[in-house]
């Protein structure tokens, strides 16, 4: 007979071992953000109601006010990881500063802080297309039992200690990573319950997807030109195809289980490119990484890179390991 899929809450407990400080403290970040999932998963699957109860900024028929769907992403993720007093710090994309948390008697003796994109391509919920949120874990480098200070937010990515994404797509999935490989889990949304659907998740070597957006084409560094027209390029097995959803999750989870490579460069227009190193490239590249892949700002690795604020953006390359080495190479020319 066929084992029965093991449920996010079973498996928790099981890997609990397995994380190097293993006090449970991890274990219990992680219950907070499958609680909030599931939360937000609710309120995004009725965005498309929003028409008939009202928009965004107005009263719906019971006269309570509606609430933009990132903010109440922001502020569910926040307040659940508060309520459980697992963490002594929290920076979101959708807040100027990171929020000190104090632990259950006041004191500062949690020793993780998180860092998160509460709801990556907000943009794309009126047109009802995927979206997800991001998140990150670290420990502390300040003493226990003192506040947290900018600079236990501001580590480079291969401090990490755990990272996912949810995707709020035709099915809800969440996906991590605690450095044992990534394990991605689909919610049964009949009972509420997220089960193990893709064990082990591993991105090909090489893949056939490209996914940028073209239409900045002309702003964009001649290395990344180059390499679009190599990937469009009658060879081998190329063209390659190209597919840009323009919600970084889901462009990401399907070059995962595909193969293919994600690039937001630098351009003229955003010299910095446009996705935040803490946010969202950071824990994209730890996922990408445990899964064979590799994260990139073009000419070298994104977990590499020492933050110097909470909002920085970098440019991102990532996916199939080969894709992104060979993206490197046509930068490289250009240095
Ligand atoms: P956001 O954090 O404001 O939602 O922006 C991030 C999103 C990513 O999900 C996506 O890959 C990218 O922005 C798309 O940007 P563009 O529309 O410039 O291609
Ligand atoms: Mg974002």
């Amino acid at each position: 007979m066929k084992e029965r899929n093991k449920t996010l809450g079973e498996y928790i407990i099981e890997k609990q071992e397995e994380f190097k400080y293993s006090s449970g403290e991890l274990s219990r970040i992680i219950n907070a953000i499958r609680l909030a999932a599931k939360v937000v998963n609710y309120k995004v699957n009725k965005a498309g109601l929003v028409d008939i109860v009202g928009a965004a900024g107005e009263q719906n028929i019971q006269g309570e006010d509606q609430q933009k769907l990132d903010v109440y992403a922001n502020e569910v993720f926040i307040q659940t990881l508060i309520n459980r007093e697992i963490v002594c710090g929290i920076a979101s994309e959708e807040n100027d500063d990171f929020i000190t948390v104090h632990g259950k008697a006041g004191d500062d003796n949690n020793k993780y802080v998180v860092l998160m994109d509460p709801l990556d391509g907000s943009s794309n919920i009126d047109v009802n297309v995927s979206v997800g949120t991001i998140f990150s874990v670290y420990r502390r480098v300040t003493p226990v039992g003192t506040p947290v200070t900018l600079e236990d937010f501001l580590q480079p990515g291969d401090q990490q200690v755990a990272a996912g994404y949810v995707i709020y797509g035709t099915s809800t999935m969440l996906v991590y990573t605690t450095g044992h490989g990534v394990n991605g889990f689909t919610l049964n949304p009949a009972i509420g319950t997220f089960y193990l659907s893709h064990p082990n998740m591993q991105y090909s070597a090489d893949g056939k997807i490209y996914s940028v957006n073209e239409g900045n084409y002309i702003h964009f560094p001649q290395g990344v030109k180059d390499y679009i027209k190599y990937c469009q390029m009658e060879e081998g097995d190329r063209p390659y195809t190209s597919r840009y959803i323009g919600s970084l999750v889901s462009d990401f989870h399907r070059n995962m289980i595909k193969g293919g490579v994600y690039i937001y460069p630098t351009s003229s227009k955003a010299p910095n490119g446009k996705l935040r190193l803490l946010y969202e490239c950071n824990p994209m590249a730890f996922i990408a990484e445990q899964a064979g892949g590799k994260a990139s700002d073009g000419y070298g690795r994104i977990m590499e890179i020492k933050p110097t604020e909470l909002h920085q953006r970098v440019p991102f390359f990532c996916g199939s390991k080969n894709m992104v080495a060979k993206a490197e190479e046509f930068m490289a020319k250009y240095k």
